[in-house]
């Protein structure tokens, strides 16, 4: 797994770099999802499927920019399901971005992830790793090397709130509860890139990252196998919550297909009883 952890890091500097040097027009193609890719998008995936062609314990790759299930290595162990360059689009307005990534061993589930591990690409890139029995461990990047800064714990309780989505596309119920957090003194911090809006969650305290189902996307926008399930793991690890519009954890998905999304709720214990509550399924 270490290996896995090393060629990431490796990876982080590449896309670091591809972030500063590279066009940032758009490619002629889509992605699985029918969105346009940015030729950064293309570049942030061959980085990494290049990378790991010499680990020989990954046996696939599942990329939010390809279709299906690429082989790598017929003895290896784990998929990599990865999301290369979340939220690209920020790029030309220089906002923060992300790299995700999900290790899973045997069926693409939740239930067999093993480690999870994003890459923030901002002022510093950052990277933090959650490993089962472990809190998540942030590390930061000083010169071509990675320093491990210390484990990530989140508050009971939180102060920041990060609603995705388009309100007029809110469910009634959605777009109460989250007046409702307003109207009890929360921040509203949302960039528009995953990545850096759950991570400055989790290290400013705590407080809820929701993307509902919407009228426009009634099974959410975010993919299961390489942003939710992720950071599902990595919320749970440091002490908090991530669920669905049920109540359901997150770290029990089952995706039928690799590109299936999920509404997804992601927080403090005290912010995700409060949406349990406000949507009825507590
Ligand atoms: P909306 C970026 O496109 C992304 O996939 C995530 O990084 C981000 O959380 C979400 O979409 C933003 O979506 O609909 O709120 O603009």
């Amino acid at each position: 797994m270490n290996t896995i952890f090393e060629t990431i890091k490796t990876i982080a500097f590449d896309i670091d770099d591809a972030i500063k040097t590279a066009d940032l027009g758009y490619s002629d193609s889509e992605n699985s999802s029918g969105e346009d890719q940015l030729k950064l998008d293309v570049q942030s995936d061959i980085i990494i499927e290049k990378a790991f062609a010499f680990v020989a314990i990954v046996k696939n790759l599942v990329s939010e920019e390809k279709e299906g299930v690429l082989e790598l290595h017929e003895t290896g162990k784990y998929t990599i399901c990865y999301d290369p360059l979340d939220g690209s689009s920020l790029v030309d307005v220089n906002l923060s971005v992300g790299s995700i990534f999900g290790i899973y061993e045997g069926k693409l589930q939740a239930s067999n992830l093993v480690a999870s591990v994003y890459v923030v690409y901002g002022p510093r890139i950052e990277l933090v790793i959650a490993q089962h029995g472990k809190k998540p461990m942030l590390s930061r990047a000083f010169g071509t090397q990675f320093r491990e800064v210390g484990e990530i714990s989140m508050n009971e309780k939180g102060k920041l709130n990060a609603p995705g989505g388009t309100q007029q596309n809110w469910s009634s119920v959605h777009k109460t509860f989250v007046d409702s957090l307003f109207n009890q003194g929360y921040r509203l911090r949302y960039s528009g890139g995953m990545v850096p809006d759950l991570h400055q969650i989790m290290l400013k305290g705590g407080g809820l990252f929701s993307y509902p189902g919407t009228t426009d996307k009634p099974d959410g926008k975010l993919r299961q196998l390489f942003e939710v399930i992720p950071f599902a793991f990595m919320y749970e690890q440091a002490g908090g919550q991530a669920v669905n519009e049920k109540g359901q954890r997150l770290m029990e998905l089952i995706p039928t297909h690799p590109h299936d999304t999920s509404p997804c709720f992601f927080g403090s214990n005290h912010e995700i009883e409060a949406m349990k509550k406000a949507y009825g399924v507590h």
